[in-house]
C-alpha cells in the first residue's frame, strides 16, 4: 500500500519509511521477515488470510500510565491542550501508521477518535466531525474500519455499569453514546460494531440484582440491534468477553457464557464473538480453546490478537509473541474456513518502558511476523503431515456402520446398550498426544 500524505501535513514519523518484507535473513528491525502480504498461502494473500487491524486506543492514546504512576510516552500528537486539535493530529499520525505499516484496517472506540464534550449532544458533535475527517482519510488510504464501539467504562457516571446500570439515567447517557458510535461506525463502512462490558458485571452480589441487570442487556442490545439495523448496518455485532477487570466478575466472562446468553434472549444471529488472547487466559482458557469453541456454536466473529503473561493475572494485552499459539490458532482458522467478517485487531500495547516512537511500529511487525509464521506453518502442518489424518484416524469408528448411525442421531439408548452387551471389552487405542505434539514442533522452523 502506498503512502499518500495530503500536502501540508505534519508527517509524524519522519524517519520511518514504508515497512517492506526483506524475508527471514533481515536484521532491519522496520522490516517483516515473515509477513508477505501478497504472497499465496492456502489459496489467498497473506494478507486476506490475517486481515490486520491497528487498535487506536492502545497506540495513539495509550501513554503508559498505570495506577502506580503517569504516563511515560510523549507522542508528537499528543502536544495540544485543545483536545479537538490534539484529536485531528492523533488522526492525521494514526493514518501515516497505518500506511507506513501496510495494515488494511483499524478500530476504535468513540472517545479514541474524538473527545468528551460537555454534555451528550457536543459529545455527539466533535465524533460527527471526526468522522467526517476520518472518512476522508480512508478514502486516501484505502485503510478501511473493523470495527467501531463506544467507551462505556471509563466516565465515573460508568461505575456501576452502562446498560446494566442500576440507574436508569446511566442507561440513557449509554444508550445516546452507542446511537452515536453506530452511527460513526455505519457512515465509515465498519464491518462489525463491539460491545465490550468491562463494567456490565458486579463487584458484590449482594448489591446486585444480577437477573434484572442481564433482562436490561439482552434488552439494551435488542434495541441497538434494531437501530442499526433500520439505518444501514449490516455488519455483525460482536460481544467481547472477559471474565474481570476492572469488574470483580463480568457478565461476558467466556465464549461459552456469551453463547448460552445470546441463546437464551435469541440474539445469536446478530450477535457474534470477538475473542481475545489475553481474556481467554483470564478466564482459564487457550485462546486455541476459545476460538474452536466460538467456531463450534457458529459464534466465531473477530480475534482481538494480544497476549497476556503466563506467570500475571491481569490484562497486560502484550503484542502477540508466542509462535506456538500462532500456530495452534491458525491451525484451528484455516480448518474452519477462515476469519470471513471478522480480522485480527492487536487491541496490544507496548511496554511502560518502551518510550522511542519506532517501538510501536517494532510491536506491531513482530506481532504481524509471529502470525504470518503461524500461518505459514499451520499450513505447512495440514499440507505435509500426518497431523489431520491422524486426528481424523482418532474417529474413524464413525465413519461407517453402527458408529455413522449414531453420529447421525439414529440409534436409540437401548439399541446402543445391547450393542454393547453383544461385544468384547474395546481394545485400548492410544490418544497419542506426545506424537500430536512432535509433529507441532518439526514444522516450527
Ligand atoms: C479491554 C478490552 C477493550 C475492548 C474494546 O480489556 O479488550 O480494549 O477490546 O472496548
Ligand atoms: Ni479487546
Ligand atoms: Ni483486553
Amino acid at each position: 500500500m502506498s503512502i499518500n500524505l495530503t500536502l501540508g501535513e505534519k508527517e509524524y514519523f519522519p524517519n520511518i519509511k514504508q515497512i517492506e518484507y526483506e524475508g527471514r535473513d533481515s536484521d532491519n528491525p522496520l522490516a517483516f521477515k515473515f509477513y508477505d502480504s501478497e504472497k499465496i498461502v492456502s489459496g489467498k494473500p497473506m494478507r486476506e488470510h490475517l486481515k490486520f487491524a491497528v487498535a487506536y486506543w492502545h497506540t495513539f492514546c495509550g501513554t503508559g500510565s498505570d495506577p502506580f504512576g503517569p504516563g511515560t510516552k510523549h507522542f508528537p500528537w499528543n502536544v495540544s491542550s485543545n483536545q479537538m486539535e490534539a484529536a485531528y493530529a492523533r488522526l492525521d499520525a494514526a493514518f501515516e501508521f497505518f500506511s507506513k505499516l501496510g495494515v488494511d484496517y483499524y478500530c476504535f472506540h468513540d472517545r479514541d477518535l474524538a473527545p468528551e464534550g460537555n454534555d451528550a449532544n457536543e459529545s455527539e458533535e466533535y465524533l460527527q466531525q471526526l468522522t467526517q475527517a476520518a472518512k476522508k482519510k480512508q478514502k486516501e488510504s484505502g485503510v478501511k474500519l473493523l470495527w467501531g464501539t463506544a467507551n462505556l467504562f471509563s466516565h465515573p457516571r460508568f461505575m456501576n455499569g452502562a446498560a446494566t446500570n442500576p440507574d436508569f439515567n446511566v442507561v440513557t447517557y449509554a444508550a445516546s453514546q452507542v446511537k452515536a458510535a453506530l452511527d460513526a461506525t455505519i457512515s465509515l463502512g465498519g464491518d462489525n460494531y463491539v460491545f465490550w462490558g468491562g463494567r456490565e458485571g458486579y463487584s458484590s452480589l449482594l448489591n446486585t440484582n444480577m437477573k434484572k441487570e442481564l433482562d436490561h442487556l439482552a434488552i439494551f442490545l435488542s434495541k441497538a440491534r434494531d437501530y442499526g439495523r433500520a439505518n444501514g448496518f449490516n455488519g455483525t455485532f460482536l460481544i467481547e468477553p472477559k471474565p474481570m477487570e476492572p469488574s470483580k466478575h463480568q457478565y461476558d466472562f467466556d465464549v461459552a457464557a456469551v453463547v448460552s446468553f445470546l441463546k437464551h434472549y435469541d440474539l445469536e444471529n446478530d450477535f457474534k464473538i470477538n475473542i481475545e488472547n489475553n481474556h481467554a487466559t483470564l478466564a482459564g482458557h487457550t485462546f486455541a480453546h476459545e476460538i474452536q469453541t466460538a467456531y463450534n456454536f457458529n459464534a466465531f466473529g473477530s480475534l482481538d490478537i494480544n497476549q497476556g503473561d503466563p506467570h500475571n493475572g491481569w490484562d497486560t494485552d502484550e503484542f502477540l509473541n508466542n509462535i506456538y499459539d500462532a500456530v495452534h490458532i491458525m491451525l484451528i482458522i484455516l480448518n474452519e474456513g477462515g476469519l470471513k467478517s471478522g480480522g485480527m485487531n492487536f487491541d496490544a500495547k507496548t511496554r511502560r518502558s518502551s518510550t522511542d516512537l519506532e517501538d510501536i511500529f517494532i510491536g506491531h511487525i513482530h506481532a504481524m511476523d509471529t502470525l504470518a509464521r503461524g500461518l505459514m506453518i499451520a499450513d505447512d502442518i495440514l499440507q505435509n503431515s500426518e497431523y489431520q489424518n491422524l486426528k481424523n484416524q482418532r474417529y474413524k469408528s464413525f465413519d461407517d456402520n453402527k458408529g455413522l448411525l449414531f453420529s447421525d442421531g439414529k440409534l436409540n439408548l437401548e439399541e446402543l446398550a445391547n450393542l454393547a452387551s453383544n461385544q468384547d471389552e474395546p481394545s485400548l487405542s492410544s490418544g497419542k498426544q506426545e506424537l500430536f505434539e512432535s509433529i507441532i514442533n518439526k514444522h516450527i522452523k
